[in-house]
């Protein structure tokens, strides 16, 4: 396909025009895509008809400790932990991690960038072993973090810029602090015992743990209590016990704790490994293989972990809770953390009536080699049939920070992926800005992943790290990086948690300033995406090519009845070019999708002849985008020895939008 070039218009402005350059630039910048009113009313939270709203809104990860920290409003007289024990003023943020002020100062950010939604890990109370995943009061935000009431204004806030919250529920397990676990530990007749997975040991005194089974690190899943000599089971580290989800009272609680959330107008919930939560009933032993850990906990050292990982009752209790989440309005969603193959992890929507979305990890670890992302974008696509829908996620709090490690070039083309596949992309703060993977080492760290592979070998690590993997999570939750004042203004005046990065790091304020920026791509993509419905709703098709082609095409095409609105159809394309190499779109593609064509935005701007692009009308955008000056390899991106100049080429590791057609 050649890209056509009607919307392309020669600006007659000469490339040492420096001044008509900068007039250029500052009118760019003054119409740069991004603030959410320019975009009139399209909006993510006002889906179309027949489309939930769940299925195709982009999602932003708050890991809240590393976000931003302010301090709250309501801390002072409240007693909380900020609160100077002298009686002196609140020493605000003096902990040197986020908190859910900073978040709510941080909203008009996120609605800027063009995201619909905002999933908060744990904030919630907890001894902070594994960082919030280790809850030890699931209805009240950690002091640390603000109060009850700063939820509140956080879920408001969030709606005042018709962004959905979602917060983080960790069913699986609690901290070994929680009042239930203490009170479970303390005899066999206590009536919270049953509320925990426990079992009597084997051998002589009980000595040997109850079954084979090995947790989701590869380690020791059972620990004995020496209060009652039986052990407990956890599928994840040692302090996080199992809660028994077969005890009727343990189930009637979490729901209760589920509606109380969902009445103070929480939008939905991420399930952390919710793949673990019903075990079998009689304990048998996992099958023994030549095995050794995997990420998603299946295997373990010498066993396949079938009997304590996605067993059939989980999967009913998909229905169960969605069933729970679908008696509100306006509807809730759920995501859940699940693992293994599409097939696998599929099973878990059962059929519309489970889960509303899990996540789908490959692409964490799926190389830049366009057969391989053609034949991952086709999988996903047919193994989640609309009105299912599959993830697409690049990292989150466990995994490296894949993208900054990639140029800006690679990373805006996966990025123009995630927002043109079918699906709901999931980005992980400071994806946005390239932000860095740190560089401790895990016996420096404070993750307690890192803590149990403190000496692993540095090949182990790289491993890891090849499958996706960090040993040390500190190095993808280092802070946010806002601006250039003291700290990064991540935690003004306080010493951050974990270190904020040497000064060659990004931050928000040099990428906000510089409009090829990776977060000024982000914006320009995002707010493509949410004024085209065809990326939003429209059905995939993967463009065929030549199997050794570098490029990835994927067509978009919507319907009105797909949609159940009296909208235009619409077909939207989104071409990547993997190579290093510049690319000439196959051709024949033009002529079999009509006439029209119209390029919208491209991540390398053309090097000569004006304007690199100009959004067309159709899209509703009404911008032009990039700066030919600042960006251009040097390389010319028309392939200006074709008659009447009008075939493209894309340029090495570039991606481009067009809307083709109906
Ligand atoms: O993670 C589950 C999980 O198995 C991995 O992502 C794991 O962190 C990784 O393999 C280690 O390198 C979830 C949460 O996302 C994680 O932060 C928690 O620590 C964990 O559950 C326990 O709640």
């Amino acid at each position: 396909m050649d890209f056509p070039v009607p919307v392309i218009r020669r600006s007659g402005v000469a490339r040492k025009d420096v001044p008509c350059r900068v007039a250029m630039r500052q009118a760019r910048r003054r119409t740069r895509i991004g603030p959410h009113e320019r975009l009139g009313p399209a909006t993510y939270t006002a889906a179309m008809p027949n489309q939930p709203w769940w299925n195709s809104t982009p999602v932003y990860q708050v890991y809240p400790r590393s976000f931003c920290g302010l301090g709250s409003s309501s801390d002072e007289g409240q007693g909380n932990a900020r609160t100077s024990q002298d009686g002196s003023s609140p020493n605000l943020s003096a902990d040197g991690i986020g908190d859910l002020a900073g978040v709510i100062s941080k909203l008009d950010y996120l609605a800027d960038l063009g995201v619909g939604a905002v999933w908060l890990s744990p904030f919630f109370v907890s001894p902070q072993q594994d960082f919030g995943y280790d809850i030890a009061d699931y209805e009240h935000p950690d002091p640390a973090y603000g109060t009850d009431e700063d939820v509140d204004e956080l879920i408001a806030q969030c709606h005042a810029r018709g962004l959905k919250v979602i917060f983080d529920l960790v069913l699986n397990h609690t901290s070994i602090e929680h009042p239930w676990f203490v009170a479970s530990r303390s005899s066999r007749e206590n009536p919270y015992r049953d509320w925990y997975v426990w079992r009597p040991g084997r051998g002589p005194g009980g000595r040997l743990p109850p079954n084979n089974w090995r947790n989701m690190l590869g380690g020791r899943g059972w620990h004995r209590d020496p209060t009652t000599g039986e052990w407990y089971w956890a599928a994840f580290l040692p302090f996080q016990p199992d809660l028994n989800w077969r005890n009727s009272d343990t189930r009637n609680a979490m729901m209760t704790m589920i509606r109380g959330w969902l009445d103070r107008g929480v939008d939905g919930f991420r399930l952390d490994i919710f793949n673990a939560l019903f075990e079998d009933e009689d304990f048998r032993s996992n099958p023994r293989a030549l095995a050794v850990p995997t990420e998603d906990g299946s295997h373990s050292w010498f066993q396949r972990n079938v009997r304590n990982l996605d067993h059939p009752d989980t999967l009913a209790f998909a229905r169960d809770l969605r069933a729970a989440i679908d008696e509100y309005d306006p509807p809730r969603m759920l995501v859940g953390e699940v693992f293994g193959d599409e097939d696998n992890v599929v099973r878990y929507c059962q059929d519309g009536a489970g889960l509303n979305l899990v996540f789908c990890f490959e692409t964490v670890t799926t190389p830049l080699q366009a057969d391989r992302w053609r034949s991952l974008l086709e999988r996903l696509d047919s193994a989640f049939p609309a009105p299912l829908a599959p993830t697409w996620v690049h990292g989150n709090h466990d995994r490296p920070r894949r993208l900054a490690s990639m140029t800006r070039d690679q990373h805006l083309m996966l990025f123009g992926l995630q927002i043109g596949a079918r699906g709901v992309p999931f980005i992980y703060q400071g994806e946005e800005i390239g932000l860095p993977e740190g560089a401790t080492a895990p016996r420096n760290g404070l993750d307690p992943v890192a803590r149990m592979f403190r000496w692993a070998p540095g090949p182990a690590m790289s491993f890891a790290k090849r499958k996706g993997l960090s040993l040390n999570r500190d190095n993808c939750r280092t802070p946010m990086r806002w601006d250039r004042s003291d700290g990064f203004g991540f935690t003004p005046g306080q010493t951050p948690w974990l270190p904020t990065g040497p000064a060659s790091w990004p931050t928000v304020e040099d990428q906000d300033a510089d409009p090829n920026s990776r977060l000024n791509g982000y914006r320009q993509l995002l707010a493509l995406r949410k004024a085209l419905p065809a990326l939003q709703f429209g059905a995939q098709e993967v463009i065929a090519v030549p199997a050794e082609s570098p490029l990835v095409g994927i067509r978009r095409s919507l319907a009105p009845s797909d949609v159940g609105a009296d909208t235009a159809p619409q077909i939207v394309e989104v071409w990547a070019n993997m190579s290093d190499q510049p690319v000439r779109l196959p051709q024949g593609e033009a002529s079999r999708t009509g006439a029209r064509s119209t390029l919208l935005w491209r991540s390398k701007p053309s090097s000569v002849g004006g304007p690199s692009v100009g959004v067309g009308s159709a899209a509703g955008v009404g911008s032009a985008v990039g700066d030919e000056s600042a960006v251009g390899d040097g390389s010319v991106s028309r392939d200006e020895s074709v008659a009447g100049a009008d075939r493209w080429v894309a340029k090495a590791f570039e991606v481009a939008v067009r809307e083709v057609g109906p």
